[in-house]
């Protein structure tokens, strides 16, 4: 695949310790995909980065319900909401992007889900699909039409980031080996990592390997 540094930047979606072993949320293998996005990051001349950034007590997490559990679901006002563990509270150092991630060609940082009653998966929208971070400004304005996304976890965070971009007419691709996913259970023995990678590909998502760079 051949970058074109105008127009293409890669996007770091949550590449923070919370989402990784030994951390509040853990993603099976998510530090694995630390040495690949370095790699990456030696490739493309840009890159941004987005940060889970959330208040103690913020209505994602069941320790804010009563008689809730985590993976729980539960209804909010902007639709149905899955509850999880504590994780990613703002300025904790489970929070920051790991400290193992060479940041020089990172311009900007992106930080979601500070609204206590409101969650942010996407990099783009909060979870009622219409607060904006402001990353679609950004992007425009700097040129860029291209998005390649890596990061955590790829069922989720990734895979609502990439939804949004296609929906407002980005060029989307996912480097898969990059990515690792949380993998909640689906009917019929499927995960919501399978059912992620069903939607996208029927939106135009890309998957790629960091090895066709
Ligand atoms: C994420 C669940 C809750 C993610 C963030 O980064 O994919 N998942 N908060
Ligand atoms: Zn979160």
């Amino acid at each position: 695949m051949q970058i074109d540094p105008g127009a293409d930047i890669l996007g770091l979606v949550d590449v923070q310790p919370t989402f990784m072993p030994g951390g509040e949320l853990p993603v099976a293998g998510g530090d694995a995909i630390i040495p690949i996005i370095n790699n990456l990051l030696t490739r493309f001349d840009h890159a941004f980065a987005t940060q889970d950034w959330h208040p103690a007590g913020h209505a994602s997490f069941a320790s804010a319900h009563p008689n809730k559990q985590p993976y729980d679901t539960i209804g909010m006002p902007y639709g149905p909401q899955i509850l999880w563990p504590d994780h990613a509270i703002a300025g904790t150092p489970n929070a920051a992007i790991h400290p193992s991630i060479d940041q020089h060609r990172i311009e900007a940082i992106i930080r979601k889900g500070f609204h206590a009653a409101l969650d942010s998966y996407s990099a783009f929208f909060e979870n009622d699909r219409k607060t904006p971070t402001g990353l679609e400004g950004w992007l425009r304005q700097r040129g860029f039409s291209r998005l390649f996304l890596c990061g955590l976890a790829t069922d989720f965070c990734v895979a609502w980031s990439a939804e949004d971009a296609a929906r407002l007419g980005f060029a989307v691709t996912i480097i898969e080996d990059a990515c690792r996913g949380i993998g909640l259970p689906e009917p019929n023995g499927r995960t919501t990592i399978d059912t992620a990678r069903e939607r996208l590909v029927a939106m135009g998502v890309a998957f790629v390997n960091s090895q066709d760079f």
